[in-house]
């Protein structure tokens, strides 16, 4: 049953195992996280077995009757090239392939695949026609969608056996989900925002790019005939299976466990516990970083009013790069004089700063804040005698920033904050917005505005759906057809009164009161579906998923579904039950972040 737990969990967040807890738990299939013997501190495991990843399927040629056209004439591509030129065909209806920057990316890359022949024939993208490529692909997608459901049950089964047999790794004494065991297939890279390598060829990842990690005592998993590892490793300071380098960014991937192991489960939990644990010396950091405001020294000022900007603004510390990213993205240390605005008054209000600039994933951020005096005063300190493209903070990096937030709090760093004032957030506006005689719908919708304002804090906006429009309007007609259909109800409840008030017998008093039964059946569907119009609508630009997943301890929302007798499944899908199936274990009604 849910909330059987009561754990005395204070002493792992010292990280010093061995460890005690109390616990009164019906057996959960989670129990295991809580009760392990805990290895010396920095060892994952001891133990681990896993078969490697699964590779994306070899290229298949195209079929002879499908065509490329180079200025208008009909040209037989070598595989490679033709490979790489069905990744931009499967996107032809898509806007990215009318962007300049893409279409550079692409051409670039693909030219490098081309024999020299084709290198000299093909020189401007504008006179290449995907067009038979692209209907092809199409037409595969349609038939796909017709298979029948044979086929269909075929290709069910033979996914059930990879992840049978790929699926799970053996961790300790546990068998544990591993999470992404295949590996992306070959593709052009998209890039959040307009990021300067959208289109370049993300690269087909082969055997000998694979580092495979595993213990020493185990099955090593073998490579697939004719090839090689790159590496195997016996590395149990990591939880990571399998690991490569990407080209277009050179960042390393990874393949680990499910987020509902043991393991991850344990992680989450510890980030919100030492989100918890900032909740309890917050008020001191900021009086602190209020007095450093004043100091003589520059960069302990500079230092101070980027903690502000942390705490108040949840900005990320540094710029976050992935290495080799050439984005010009910044966060609070890398801001530069071009990135900010003073106004002394703006909007009615005084000592306002202005802020646009692109963060993480080149997603802009723009916002108008009024600061504190102080604050204000010190900006233009530290704007004076300055060139637009001049560091903001020119005495302060991201390493000595997240060094001073080590010194404030034992594993404190700027993500920190965002986590603490995200739950924390959430857990005001739901004791805010929560209105008790309030039914399930009309509760849900509150929690789901709570969750909007968190999002809203934390800058997690997204553009509007391709299908918002159309999926308004269809619930506009449902809404609609149902206010019809209330209409003709109480028009047959009003007909029904005035028959009783004649007859005066049982049978119309029974009409009555089976046609009001009516009316209020349906005035709930219209307002289920009057809530869900709002909710959709407000939810507009908002990308709610990414606080729920990454900010937002999870059982603050388990605590509140309790509370309210809302069933979880309303606020978490399948996925998301997986992965805070710890919080769902422990969290009690009563539960504060
Ligand atoms: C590429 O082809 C397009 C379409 O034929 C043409 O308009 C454009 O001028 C060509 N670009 C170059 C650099 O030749
Ligand atoms: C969270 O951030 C907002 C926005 O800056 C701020 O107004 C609020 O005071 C913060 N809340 C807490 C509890 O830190
Ligand atoms: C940050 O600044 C410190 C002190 O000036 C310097 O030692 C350190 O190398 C710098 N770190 C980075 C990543 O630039
Ligand atoms: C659950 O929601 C997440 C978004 O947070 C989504 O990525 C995932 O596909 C959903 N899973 C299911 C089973 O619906
Ligand atoms: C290539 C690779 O994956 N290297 C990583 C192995 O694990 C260590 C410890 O986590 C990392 O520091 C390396 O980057």
């Amino acid at each position: 049953p849910l909330g059987s737990y009561s754990a005395v969990l204070v002493g792992l967040l010292v990280g010093k195992p061995p460890l005690v807890f109390t616990l009164h738990s019906s057996v959960s299939p989670h129990r295991a996280l809580w009760e392990e013997e805990r290895h010396p501190e920095g060892i994952k495991w001891k133990f681990l077995e896993h078969k490697g990843p699964v590779f994306a399927p070899p290229y298949e040629p195209l079929p002879e009757n499908v065509k490329f056209y180079y200025d208008g004439k009909v040209m037989k591509l070598s595989p490679k090239a033709e490979e790489v030129a069905t990744f931009f065909a499967k996107m032809l209806d898509h806007e990215y392939t009318t962007k300049d920057i893409f279409r550079k990316n692409f051409f670039k890359d693909w030219r490098k695949e081309m024999t020299s022949e084709e290198k000299s024939t093909i020189t401007n993208l504008s006179k290449c026609d995907f067009t038979q490529m692209s209907q092809y692909f199409k037409a595969q997608t349609e038939a796909r969608k017709q298979m029948s459901k044979e086929e269909k049950q075929k290709i069910k089964e033979e996914n059930e056996r990879l992840v049978k047999e790929y699926g799970f790794c053996v961790m300790d004494n546990h068998k544990e989900r591993i999470a992404n065991f295949k590996i992306e297939p070959p593709g052009l890279f998209r890039g959040r925002g307009n990021h300067p390598k959208m289109g370049m060829l993300k690269r087909r990842i082969m055997p000998e790019d694979i580092i495979i990690n595993c213990s020493k005592d185990s099955k090593v998993p073998p490579p697939p005939p004719g090839h090689k590892w790159k590496e195997v490793r016996h590395d149990n300071k990591v939880t990571w299976l399998v690991s490569w380098t990407e080209n277009i960014q050179g960042s390393i991937k990874y393949i680990m466990l499910n987020p509902s192991s043991r393991i991850k489960g344990e992680k989450d939990w510890q980030k919100y516990e030492t989100a918890r644990r900032l909740k309890k010396c917050v008020d001191k950091i900021r009086n602190q970083y209020r007095e450093d405001w004043k100091s003589k020294e520059m960069k302990v000022r500079q230092r101070a009013v980027a903690l502000y900007f942390i705490d108040k603004l949840a900005l990320r510390a540094g710029n976050e790069k992935e290495e080799g990213e050439t984005a010009d993205t910044v966060g609070c240390c890398s801001l530069r004089v071009e990135h900010i605005n003073l106004h002394p008054e703006l909007d009615g209000q005084e000592y306002m700063v202005e802020f646009d600039f692109l963060g993480k994933d080149s997603i802009r951020y723009y916002n108008k804040v009024p600061v504190e005096k102080r604050v204000f005063k010190n900006l233009q300190l530290f704007m004076e005698n300055k060139q637009p493209e001049d560091d903001l903070f020119d005495r302060l990096n991201t390493s000595i920033l997240n060094k001073h937030l080590q010194d404030l709090m034992e594993g404190l760093t700027a993500k920190v904050f965002r986590t603490y004032n995200a739950s924390i957030t959430l857990q005001q506006q739901l004791k805010e917005l929560t209105t008790p005689d309030d039914n399930i719908p009309a509760k849900i919708l509150s929690y789901n505005r709570a969750n909007r304002a968190v999002a809203i804090l934390c800058n997690h906006q997204r553009a509007p759906p391709k299908t918002f429009e159309k999926s308004m309007m269809n619930l506009q007609t449902k809404i609609d057809a149902k206010k019809d259909q209330l209409a003709d109800a109480r028009r047959e409840l009003k007909s029904a009164k005035a028959d009783a008030k004649v007859r005066r017998d049982e049978k119309s008093k029974k009409t009555v009161e089976s046609k009001k039964k009516a009316v209020q059946r349906i005035e709930e569907q219209l307002m289920k579906l009057e809530v869900q119009a709002t909710d959709r609508e407000e939810n507009k630009q908002i990308a709610l998923s990414t606080s729920k997943l990454n900010y937002l301890d999870p059982r603050i929302s388990v605590a509140w579904c309790k509370k309210w007798g809302i069933p979880i499944e309303k606020i978490y899908n399948k996925t998301q039950r997986e992965k805070f199936a710890w919080a769902i274990d422990m969290a009690e009604e009563d539960y504060e972040f």
